[in-house]
């Protein structure tokens, strides 16, 4: 059984001696190796599957510390704005530390299996006519006037607890990869795997991935309207921006875009030739691998492998699976029928 983050790392993250320890078990997600993926980019690449933790992403490792300190402190209550899981992790956390949780999300845009976390672990569900950015700037002011404890990776702690898949990362492979390819969002995930990495004394090159509709980092320049069917990215105006470019360029890495076309291709290409089912924001690691390569600095050697951060799980969002995939097969309750539905 995985132990908690928690007790696995606290020496290396910040809480206060008495803070309790919210958890569900989240971190120690499997690294495997994509025989199949490393045979198309010509470089070792591994799959980071942070779909595993206990409420289907990556924002479990940072949600076990901040609700701790937050119970530690004697918070009542919790809040984030969310483009869908950070919402489902918070409520989940919430739930478990015995805290009210209320969660700010932009109406109609984030995926129904994250909706249906958030609703069952019973949050308050806020649907924002306005997008992501909107909301993490009403949720700031908000926490600012009431004594709500704000959750979202603005949040030191969220960072600290994330930074522990870098620590994974390196333990797993004995050594730090050459390479990390990662979705790029708030910017708060690239900023604290860079954090765990610099802690553990290694430095692989970033690549970082944001959707071609919502790619302010990439064009310098926060975006009014960010579009782009991988809603969990879908973020104009990231929180952890200078922190996030600071960190590529630390890194002799990039940040790039991928097209909507190349995120659904990537998404489908790993669910059907890795056996990996993620979600859509998450194939954009593997979708900006391949669209881009791995471009290095002049006069540095290209990296030996690479570690894709799949950040969550491809239930989250069936309906995007459900239109991009083929079609069922109706048949007869026949045993010929069924002989022709399934050779033909
Ligand atoms: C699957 O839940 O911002 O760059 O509110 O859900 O650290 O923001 C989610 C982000 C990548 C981007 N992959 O990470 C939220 C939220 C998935 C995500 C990101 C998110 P950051």
């Amino acid at each position: 059984m995985p132990t908690p983050l928690i007790d696995r790392y606290r020496d290396r993250l910040s809480l206060e001696a008495g803070d309790p320890v919210v958890t569900l078990n989240e971190g120690s997600t499997p690294l495997i190796e994509a025989s199949r993926l490393s045979e198309r980019l010509g470089v070792r690449a591994y799959l980071k599957l942070e779909g595993a933790n206990p409420t289907g992403s990556f924002k479990d490792r940072g949600m076990t510390v901040a609700v701790s300190r937050a119970k530690g402190r004697g918070a009542e209550a919790v809040i984030c704005a969310s483009t869908g899981n950070t919402a489902a992790s918070a409520a989940a956390y919430a739930a478990r530390a015995g805290l009210r949780g209320a969660v700010i999300v932009p109406e109609g845009k984030i995926a129904i299996g994250k909706l249906a976390q958030a609703l069952m672990h019973g949050a308050r569900v806020v649907a924002l006519q306005g997008n992501f950015d909107d909301a993490l700037r009403i949720v700031r002011d908000l926490a600012g006037k009431h004594p709500i404890e704000l959750v979202n990776s603005v949040n030191p702690y969220r960072i600290e607890g994330q930074k522990t898949a870098a620590f994974e990362v390196v333990e797993e492979l004995g050594e730090a990869p050459g390479a990390l390819a990662i979705p790029v969002g708030n910017a708060g995930n690239v900023t604290a795997y860079w954090r765990g990495f610099q802690e553990g004394g290694a430095a692989p090159v970033l690549y970082g991935f944001q959707a071609e509709g919502a790619a302010p980092l990439v064009h310098g320049a926060p975006v009014a309207e960010p579009e782009t069917v991988a809603s969990a990215i879908r973020i104009g105006n990231p929180a952890r921006w200078e922190e996030a470019m600071a960190a590529f360029t630390a890194s002799r890495g990039r940040v790039a875009a991928v097209s909507d076309e190349q995120i659904l291709d990537a998404y489908r290409w790993l669910a059907a030739n890795e056996g990996v089912f993620c979600e859509p924001a998450s194939a954009a690691s593997v979708a900006g691998l391949l669209a881009h390569g791995m471009p290095v600095l002049e006069d540095a050697a290209p990296p030996e492998s690479v570690v894709c951060v799949l950040t969550g799980h491809g239930l989250k969002d069936p309906d995007t699976a459900l239109s991009k995939a083929p079609a069922v097969v109706n048949c007869e309750n026949d045993l010929s029928a069924v002989e022709r539905a399934v050779f033909e």
